[in-house]
């Protein structure tokens, strides 16, 4: 059964594919019309049939008079538009009435349906205003708005225009306030940049939360003041044994307020009781025995455990806690529990009791892998669900019992596994998981137990054990993380593969002029451009600027190639990353 605001998208994108024909629009463009083209999929969009507003070099952004958040989001959408507009732009406090050629955004008038995180967004041929009752409602709707623009908007050179945004009238709020990605950046340490360069990637999609995991056995990465060598030796090798490396308080701050730029939380992991071998080999008080491990670069789990019976484990779980919480204005601390299993059952209820506690204090609210459900959780505690079945009886305890759940099935949810046998990195213990697995399922009704109010959100883990640059985050969450914003943001009615895969293909030009190095998975039919020529061996050779799909052959320095998927700029013989052309041999 469809609701209404389905129904409504279904005759919304009817009558776009109408006006499309009649429309100038490029080819690509006349492929995949903007207004069909957004991810994740908003509530409800109403084209206005015929109209367009034209950005351009005069255009200005104006938003609410006199709020800071307001101006600062104009300033980051301003920021996104200006190198490939080459536009000036200018941000100032918006006039009341709007005035034409201008974007607004505006903290009144949004209708009350849209929520603390929704925005409407009215584009008319003489401005683009968007209303919010909250600056992340705005800067939700910019994200919308930016996928309004075509995909070359993203690139970080001057490009061609002319910059379109079609005619329409969107309303939008998420089916879930927690959106979440997670990124492990023990096994093999990311720098700030990296992160930041995720983050940005994350807005994009409406995910508005990064749970950072910051220490396991292979690496402590977060300077903690009373307890200097955790980062300073238990911080200073990683999974392979490279060099590692940790955050200084300045720099995790430097993360935090980035992401706050980007209306993204920062939730801080440190895994206990277990994944501490970092921790252990770093002080030798804290291990039963009093001896030190050595430092760890093997991908093994389960074997280090924190001494459940020494009173100074407390102490330095809560100092560690305290300083992680001062640093971290988020609602919450996530303290891992899973994969306990050098901790004894009665251990480890021991110690979660211990803990919890110890969160409360710091007046955050806990968040962990679903083992913490074993203990007794209080209601402010969020079990983050990681399994590969569809019931688990601590977790649905603990929802009775007013805990929010999490959900980050691993078979659906995990961005480090392989999309299928042949993906050049990832792991493969929950099961292959390609873009359509990774799209259905239904986090409302996945969980016995768990219905759609005791879901907190969605959340994508990245563990890094076999990912080492910024390239292999982009190849294992693109597009798999778009996928999970969706499910965590669209409401369920829309909720459609053949609709979904249309427009994820749609994503491909900004990921390109995003230089975002994404899997292009076969079962996604990405947006070409327009482009169609492949080539033959006789006759076109390879151009770097033409985009080939699987199966076009061309021929390059007298060899004849096939594609094996989507490619641009990728020279056949020296390939993509992970070569992307077959060899047919000499022409
Ligand atoms: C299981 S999921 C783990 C991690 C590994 C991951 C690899 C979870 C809570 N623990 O320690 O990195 O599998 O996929």
């Amino acid at each position: 059964m469809k609701t209404s605001s389905a129904r409504r998208l279904g005759r919304a994108l009817a009558v776009l594919a109408l006006i499309g024909a009649g429309t100038q629009l490029t080819p690509a463009a006349a492929a995949t019309p903007a207004l069909q083209s957004i991810v994740p999929v908003p509530v409800s969009v109403t084209p206005a049939a015929g109209v367009a507003f034209p950005l351009v070099s005069t255009t200005k952004i104006v938003t609410e008079a006199g709020s800071a958040p307001a101006k600062q989001v104009g300033d980051y959408l301003a920021g996104v538009l200006r190198p490939s507009t080459g536009f000036a732009l200018p941000v100032s406090d918006a006039p009341a009435p709007v005035p034409s050629d201008s974007i607004a955004l505006l903290l009144s008038g949004a209708p009350s349906t849209v929520g603390a995180q929704g925005y409407q967004l009215v584009s008319t041929a003489s401005s683009v205003t968007v209303r919010a009752q909250t600056a992340d409602g705005l800067f939700a709707g910019v994200q919308t708005l930016r996928q309004l623009l075509p995909g070359r908007v993203e690139s970080p050179s001057a490009q061609t225009g002319p910059w379109t945004v079609p005619g329409a009238t969107i309303v939008d709020y998420p089916r879930f306030g927690y959106r979440g990605a997670m990124l492990d950046v023990a096994r093999h340490f990311h720098p700030v940049a990296t992160v930041k360069r995720y983050l940005d990637q994350l807005a994009q999609y409406k995910i508005n939360n990064l749970h950072l995991h910051l220490a396991d056995d292979q690496g402590w990465r977060i300077q903690i003041d009373s307890w200097p060598r955790l980062a300073t030796y238990g911080g200073s090798t990683q999974v392979g044994g490279g060099a590692g490396g940790y955050y200084t308080k300045a720099q995790y701050t430097d993360i935090v307020n980035y992401a706050a730029s980007r209306h993204i939380t920062i939730i801080p992991e440190i895994d206990l009781p277990g994944h501490v071998n970092a921790a252990l080999a770093s002080y030798a008080e804290l291990n039963c025995n009093g001896v030190a491990p050595a430092l760890r670069t093997d991908t093994a789990v389960g074997y280090s455990s924190l001494c459940i019976s020494k009173d100074i484990t407390y102490t330095f779980v809560a100092d560690v806690l305290r300083e992680l919480a001062a640093l971290t204005p988020g609602p919450y601390l996530h303290i891992g529990g899973d994969e306990a299993s050098s901790t004894s059952a009665a251990d480890y209820v021991t110690f979660m009791n211990k803990v919890l506690p110890l969160v409360a204090a710091t007046g955050k609210s806990a968040v962990g892998w679903h083992d913490i459900a074993k203990a007794t959780l209080p209601a402010s505690a969020s079990p983050q669900f990681w399994g590969t079945t569809t019931s688990d009886s601590g977790v649905s305890t603990a929802v009775s019992r007013g805990s929010k759940v999490i959900l980050s099935p691993a078979n659906k949810a995990y961005l480090d596994m392989k999309y299928n046998s042949s993906t050049p990195i990832g792991l493969s213990w929950a099961g292959y998981i390609e873009v359509q697995d990774a799209y259905n399922w239904n986090p409302g009704t996945y969980l016995s137990g768990v219905g759609e109010s005791a879901v907190r959100g969605v959340e994508s883990p990245l563990w890094t054990e076999t990912v080492v640059t910024p390239a292999d985050i982009d190849y294992l969450a693109f597009p798999r993380l778009a996928a999970h914003a969706e499910l965590g943001w669209s409401p369920w009615p829309t909720h459609d593969w053949t609709a979904f895969r249309t427009r994820l293909g749609a994503q491909a030009p900004r990921w390109v002029a995003q230089s975002l190095n994404f899997y292009r998975s076969s079962q996604i039919p990405w947006d070409t451009g327009g482009t169609t020529n492949p080539g033959t061996c006789a006759d076109p050779a390879w151009s770097a600027s033409q985009v080939y799909t699987g199966g076009n052959v061309v021929s390059h320095n007298g060899h004849k190639w096939t594609a094996k998927w989507w490619t641009q700029g990728e020279e056949p013989g020296t390939t993509g990353q992970w070569g992307v052309w077959t060899d047919n041999g000499a022409c």
